[in-house]
């Protein structure tokens, strides 16, 4: 019998928007909008999905998809006249039909390429000309990785900040712990940024939540003990990470998320924003994430947090 091969195919999803399903040969699956270049969907091989998505989330452009994996440019959190989180999660974007060569392409990896190109509208509101490739890759064993590629091809320097605003779909999020950011310094966005160092053990959560923290390792560990798995989140080239949980009072103040979801998510994203990115004319810079979820039972000591993060 032939080799199956991964497979990608376009469809049409809610409300007829355009999107693409990667689906691995071993059951994986992973689905992005157009809309937003938003990765909304990552299945494991048993058909479980891994990412946490609203079940108010408004599939209607400009308005950004509550869940998944929003992409974050060219600000994060910030102020002025683009949104907070800026504009790149509102905008339709385009496959790629000519990317430029990319070194990790490879036959056992389902991918699409997407590009998003500032309209004359954003321009207005952002006056700098940038090409904006993504790639969404789903690996032979159910890895999910976001490559993100930002030129500018503008005569003058820009400064951005990013983030992939990862929703980690949990059981209850007062069994959820993360490891890996233990010790750092971060940024408490309920108490106006001010700076804090962080307590020497894993993170846990009764309460909202929302710390940007700095400087901070290529892995994350965000264990969900109910469910004896762990997501493992690696990085490159973007050296924060924020962590967010609405809890209940916020939770219900979003109209396009449920009162009692904040129970079962968690966001960890994966982010440049202490320190702006600069790239000059003609510069590219690359972000990278790589998601996986192993088993994690603590009884038989088959995954300790610490080798999880040090292997
Ligand atoms: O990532 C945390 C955060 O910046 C929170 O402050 C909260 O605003 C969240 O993002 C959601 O933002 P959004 O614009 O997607 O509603």
């Amino acid at each position: 019998m032939a080799e199956e091969k991964p497979l990608v195919e376009i469809s049409k999803g809610l409300n007829g928007l355009e999107k693409i399903v990667l689906r691995q040969v071993r059951g994986s699956s992973t689905e992005v909008y157009l809309h937003g270049g938003h990765v909304t969907s990552w299945k494991n091989d048993h058909g479980e999905e891994l990412l946490f998505l609203s079940s108010k989330a408004i599939f209607k452009p400009p308005k950004p998809i509550r869940g998944g994996i929003p992409i974050c440019f060219p600000q994060f959190g910030g102020h002025g006249n683009l949104d907070q989180h800026g504009f790149a999660r509102n905008r339709v974007w385009s496959i790629d039909t000519d990317p430029p060569p990319f070194p990790t392409a490879s036959a056992n990896k389902a991918f699409v390429d997407l590009i998003l190109k500032p309209s004359e509208e954003d321009l207005k509101i952002w006056p700098h000309s940038f090409e904006f490739r993504l790639r969404i890759t789903l690996g032979p064993g159910g890895d999910l990785m976001l490559t993100s590629r930002i030129r500018n091809t503008d005569t003058k320097p820009f400064s951005f900040t990013f983030a992939y605003h990862t929703y980690f779909s949990v059981s209850d999020i007062s069994e959820v712990r993360v490891e890996g950011l233990e010790t750092l310094d971060y940024l408490d966005n309920l108490k106006e940024k001010e700076r804090f160092t962080e307590q020497g053990d894993a993170i846990t959560f009764e309460s909202e939540v929302d710390k940007i923290y700095l400087s901070t390792p290529t892995k994350i560990a965000i264990l969900d003990h109910e469910k004896k798995r762990t997501f493992v989140l690696r990085k490159d080239g973007l050296p924060d990470a924020v962590v967010w949980n609405p809890w209940e009072k916020k939770a219900k103040s979003m109209v396009d998320f449920g009162d009692d979801e904040y129970k079962h998510m968690l966001c960890v994203e994966a982010a440049a924003v202490e320190k702006a990115i600069t790239l000059k004319s003609g510069e590219e810079w690359k972000g990278r994430l790589e998601l996986s979820a192993v088993p994690s039972s603590y009884r038989s000591g088959q995954l300790d947090p610490q080798r999880v993060l040090q292997g």
